[in-house]
């Protein structure tokens, strides 16, 4: 036994390494233009990502007033009241509503040409969750969608 412990210790130390070199910082770009429409209807993320980055780029020309977009992620079944309310909201506020804890994570709005990030943590992310990301501008929230699936 006491021969062993410092063999044990030793192997318990690497642990936390271990755990380190699985945990991974994930990034995924997706594109909005000016025709209402995400390029992507599905973003798959690892279940090792302990982080995800997400790139919103504006391929479009139109100003963000006009045509504006950002990238929301909830729970699907808040994807609905979000977007509705989110609607009554204003451009400064993301169209949505303030502190909302049903956001998951979101990017400011933004407008033909350009492009914008926002890191979140998975730890907010279930396995086998249902969640929908969209655009909250009025009117967008219904038809520029997809589903997000944490594996
Ligand atoms: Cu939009």
């Amino acid at each position: 036994m006491t021969r062993r412990l410092p063999v044990l210790l030793a192997l318990l130390a690497l642990l936390p390494l271990s755990a380190t070199a699985l945990a991974r910082n994930c990034a995924i770009a997706i594109e909005a233009d000016d025709l209402m429409t995400f390029n992507l209807k599905t973003i798959r993320v690892p279940g090792d990502c302990v982080q995800l980055r997400v790139t919103l780029k504006h391929v479009g020309r139109m100003p963000a007033t006009a045509m504006g977009h950002n990238w929301v992620l909830a729970e699907t079944r808040h994807h609905r009241d979000l977007g509705l309310a989110g609607g009554r909201m204003k451009i400064a506020d993301a169209y949505l509503p303030r502190d909302d804890a049903r956001v998951i994570a979101h990017t400011p709005v933004i407008g033909g040409g350009q492009s914008v990030d926002v890191v979140f943590p998975t730890s907010r992310l279930r396995k086998g969750g249902d969640y929908t990301y969209f655009c909250s501008f009025p009117g967008h929230w219904n038809m520029m969608k997809g589903r997000l699936v944490f594996e």
